[in-house]
């Protein structure tokens, strides 16, 4: 399965690219080698950088430019082909990427081509961009992100969502992203049910995270609010997701941020979007003391993650209801129920009503993404890249407690800064293990 050809797209068949046949490939794309200025794939060097879970990834120069080639695999590459994944990702990437762009251009690589038959998408090279889970472990600030995670979150989902969405495209792109069947069923196992139980894949920084871990077994409490949220997951399809919006999926240099990677696209609840940004922040702060450098400086730093979180969440709030009042076109609170005779006043009731619903489930989502990253198959390099496994447990308890309590007490939380004194009084937890 690993080699070439395995997968046949009517009459044509996919192959897998290497650093040299990718060459080939894109000089015989007419429009990509003119952005490139050769079709001649010598004049090209490739090289492959995907660090994700799933795909290859190259970035591919020619003397006047340079682009990047996402291509799908057939199999989850973290596993190897034991665990085959279908191509048909990259299609469902292709048209999330699409349905975003029109929602928010300015947050996405520009899109050149698509090729269905080698699942593959061929995108802008962003540069001088670094990812920008990097970037936090580097300890670096970044002070337009949270405005424009705010805004690209606001706008992505509230131009998808029953509020604005004409309901004939919305039921249409509800069917076609249902079919994205095995990329939910990886989030549906393994951020809401793998990490409850003793699941072959899971694994934890052993044996100094046993006590934590294996405690989550037995919390009826815990096991009950993540299939809480998976039922939310699999039932409220409110909005198009990018579907796996962790740290690893944005791309960000001092003054620009982008938002790549959404093959896990389909319609379910927007709190899964914020929730799953929300709690990589909230890893990266937990992971901070171990990140070398001064302590005061790692501190304040952490205090930047948490404001940053803050105001994600302010800013999506107050562009979803900027939106709510200008571009409420759908069939949901119509005007004529409201303002157009006189009642904008319950408009606004039913704009906060669903705004706390959405936190609820933020709150939940963040609590169970959390959770996956620290005891089940795939973690995170916030811990990850911590070298000494005692110091590493010690800060991945602690996101596990924040965990936990985010899952089981998801309605006690007045507002975003009632998370930010739990995460604070978590960290100081001398006695998390
Ligand atoms: C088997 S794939 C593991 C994880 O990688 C992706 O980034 C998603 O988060 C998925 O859950
Ligand atoms: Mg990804």
């Amino acid at each position: 399965m690993r080699t070439s050809e395995i997968d046949v797209v009517g009459g044509s068949r996919y192959r897998a690219f290497d650093v040299e046949s990718v060459k080939g490939y894109i000089a015989g794309v007419a429009e990509i080698a003119d952005r490139l200025g050769t079709s001649n794939a010598e004049a090209m060097t490739a090289r492959e950088v995907g660090d994700g879970n799933l795909n290859l990834v190259f970035i591919v120069e020619g003397p006047r430019g340079a682009v990047v080639v996402k291509q799908a695999l057939p199999y989850v590459r973290l596993v190897g082909d034991s665990w085959p994944l279908p191509l048909k990702r990259a299609y469902f990437e292709w048209n999330a990427l699409v349905r975003q762009a029109a929602c928010q251009p300015r947050r996405l690589p520009h899109l050149f081509h698509f090729d269905p038959v080698n699942a593959l998408i061929v995108m802008e090279y962003l540069t001088p961009h670094v990812i920008l889970r990097k970037a936090l472990i580097a300890g670096r600030q970044f002070h337009n992100l949270a405005e424009h995670m705010g805004v690209f979150l606001a706008q992505t989902l509230f131009r998808s969502s029953d509020f604005c969405m004409e309901t004939s495209k919305k039921k249409a792109d509800m069917a076609l992203f249902a079919d994205n069947v095995s990329l939910c069923a990886i989030s549906e196992n393994l951020v809401f049910t793998e990490p409850y139980f003793d699941a072959p894949l899971n694994r934890w920084t052993r044996p100094q995270l046993d006590r934590p871990a294996l405690a989550l077994r037995a919390d009826s409490a815990v096991k009950v609010g993540a299939q809480e949220m998976l039922y939310r997951f699999t039932s409220k399809s409110e909005a198009l997701l990018h579907g796996d919006l962790h740290t690893g999926s944005i791309m960000v240099t001092p003054d620009d941020t982008r938002v790549i990677d959404p093959e896990f696209a389909f319609y379910g609840p927007m709190g899964f979007d914020i929730g799953a940004l929300i709690a990589n922040l909230y890893l990266a702060y937990f992971s901070q003391e171990e990140h070398g450098g001064d302590r005061d400086e790692r501190l304040a730093y952490g205090e930047w993650l948490l404001e940053t979180a803050e105001n994600i969440w302010s800013v999506f709030a107050e562009s979803f209801a900027r939106l709510w009042r200008e571009e409420r076109t759908g069939i949901l609170y119509p005007r004529r129920l409201f303002e157009d005779v006189g009642d904008a006043a319950g408009a606004t009731v039913g704009l906060h009503r669903f705004l706390g619903a959405v936190f609820e489930d933020v709150i939940g989502f963040a609590g169970a993404k959390i959770v996956r990253r620290l005891v089940g198959l795939a973690h995170v390099e916030d811990m990850e890249s911590i070298a000494d496994p005692e110091r590493r447990a010690l800060c991945e308890a602690r996101a596990l407690l924040m965990g936990r309590e985010l899952l089981v007490n998801r309605t006690t939380f007045n507002d975003i800064y009632g998370l930010s004194c739990l995460a604070r009084s978590i960290r100081t937890e001398r006695k998390p293990l």
